[in-house]
């Protein structure tokens, strides 16, 4: 006999069926046990006699018959609250120990250090559960959409050169070159734009992101995803139409519960929205403790530059005049290219924020596809020769025919925290790293061996160790 499902037992009364699943809950009436048990699709409630002694989360095998409820015993907050299982045997097929965490609550208020350690465990708990699968119906709402609107999947490399979002590189070292490293990508922003120059017209990537950066409650440590895209021959209201349009569409076939506050989406200038409410990332909505009220917007004309310390900006360099607001490859408001030269804190960027409660979900631009300006631009932040020549490839790209182009990243993680009203990206995330910067489960960072650090031609100092 084949498997059934729990969420089919409705569908199955006065038949034989196996379910095989984990006992969520267990309650010993002396001859008589009920166990709930739980699989992919849902919790059914088991009844039998004399059943071998079984353990919380234990995996089970259930062998008996779907009986319909008495009108009295329906259960209503269960899908499956109108059937139970007669079970006839019940085989244990992995006995499980006492938890370290409990499952059966929201979780919010474990000792997260604990909660990422038994990730596998955390995830099993029915808020996780949903963020996960809410998660990967989003995603492929996303995918589909956009194949649907002929954008290109294509994957970038990870192990690659320096691609600065203002944030740390993490740097992996190369064997075969020893005393090289590839930097990991803070976004996949120059290779999405050398496909443009590749002819692609429309990409998209669900991409991974590295940034060695404090970690916040929106703000993951080390690595998140973007959906990262990228079009040709547009300008910045194609990109705005397009991402407003799928991210419209999108909370309306995954999420039907919410409500957009605000369709098309306002938009407010940068300085407009500092004057009126404080902030790049103005919050929206009128009733702030709704969890299902979504207040999209826009915010425009950021500032090209912003004024802040330059030693944050592209590390190591520490002499810049300027740094982007957003990254140095947003092109300049068209209307204020002259300014460059004469008032360079006065020129507008054509950078695009997308905003949702109050959080910055997505950022992008259209792209400066003149090699002059982009010159220009790297001499404005301070870039010296050997700077420079980090980007070069940019400049030889654009001087063999390149469109106009331009696109946006809006977070995964950022997006579904924000929209199923979480308090952390963590809490969408499979396995986030701790805000310490260790990984869930498996513990890295962890030490290199000798023959590792030989191969490699790494001399760690010894005073730096942690376990000298
Ligand atoms: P930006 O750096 O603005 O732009 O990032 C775009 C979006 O990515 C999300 N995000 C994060 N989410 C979780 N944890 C983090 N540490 C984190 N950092 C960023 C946010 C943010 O809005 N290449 C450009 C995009 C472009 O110009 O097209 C870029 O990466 O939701």
């Amino acid at each position: 006999m084949e498997r059934t499902l729990v969420k089919d037992t409705v569908n199955k009364i006065d038949e034989g069926i196996i379910l095989k699943g984990w006992v969520s809950s267990i309650r010993d009436h002396g001859k008589i046990t009920f166990i709930d048990l739980r699989d992919r699709s849902g919790i059914v409630q088991c009844i039998g006699q004399n059943l071998p002694k079984v353990t919380i989360e234990s995996v089970v095998e259930i062998k008996g018959k779907v009986a319909k409820r008495p009108e009295k015993l329906i259960n209503k907050d269960l899908e499956t609250g109108g059937v139970e299982v007669q079970v006839e045997s019940l085989e244990i097929l992995s006995l499980a120990k006492e938890l370290p965490l409990p499952i059966d609550t929201e979780g919010l208020d474990i000792d997260e250090a604990v909660r990422l350690k038994y990730r596998y465990l955390d995830l099993r708990r029915p808020r996780m559960a949903r963020n996960i699968r809410t998660r990967s119906k989003a995603v492929s709402f996303i995918r589909n959409w956009l194949i649907e609107r002929e954008f290109v999947e294509v994957e970038t490399p990870i192990l690659t050169k320096t691609t600065p979002e203002g944030a740390r590189d993490f740097l992996v070292p190369s064997r075969l070159q020893p005393g090289k490293f590839y930097a990991l990508p803070q976004s996949p922003q120059q290779y999405k734009q050398l496909l443009m120059v590749a002819g692609l017209e429309r990409y998209f990537q669900i991409a991974r992101c590295f940034r060695d950066e404090d970690p916040r409650a929106d703000r993951a440590y080390g690595e998140f995803t973007q959906l990262d895209l990228e079009m040709s021959f547009v300008e910045q209201e194609d990109i705005l139409q397009l991402a407003e349009n799928l991210f419209t569409e999108l909370v309306e076939k995954i999420f039907p519960e919410k409500h957009i506050m605000q369709k098309p989406w306002p938009r407010l200038s940068h300085k407009e929205a500092l004057a009126k409410y404080g902030t790049d990332k103005p919050d929206l909505r009128k009733d702030k403790n709704d969890p299902n009220e979504l207040a999209f917007g826009w915010t425009l004309d950021f500032p090209l530059f912003t004024e802040q310390s330059k030693e944050d900006f592209f590390h190591g360099s520490g002499q810049a005049k300027f740094a982007p607001s957003h990254h140095m490859f947003t092109a300049p408001h068209p209307d204020d290219v002259a300014l460059l030269d004469s008032d360079p804190t006065k020129v507008r960027g054509l950078q695009h924020d997308m905003v949702l409660n109050g959080f910055e979900v997505g950022g992008g631009s259209v792209r400066i596809h003149d090699a002059t300006v982009q010159q220009k631009v790297f001499d404005l932040i301070g870039f010296n020769e050997e700077q420079k020549r980090q980007f070069e490839h940019m400049l030889t790209a654009f001087a063999y025919g390149v469109p106009p182009h331009g696109g946006i990243a809006p977070g995964i993680d950022r997006f579904i925290m924000t929209v199923l009203g979480e308090p952390s990206v963590r809490e969408t995330i499979a396995f986030p790293a701790t805000a310490g910067g260790s990984t869930s489960v498996v513990s890295a960072p962890s030490e290199a061996t000798e023959e590792q650090l030989a191969e490699l031609e790494i001399k760690i100092s010894k005073a730096k160790r942690l376990n000298p």
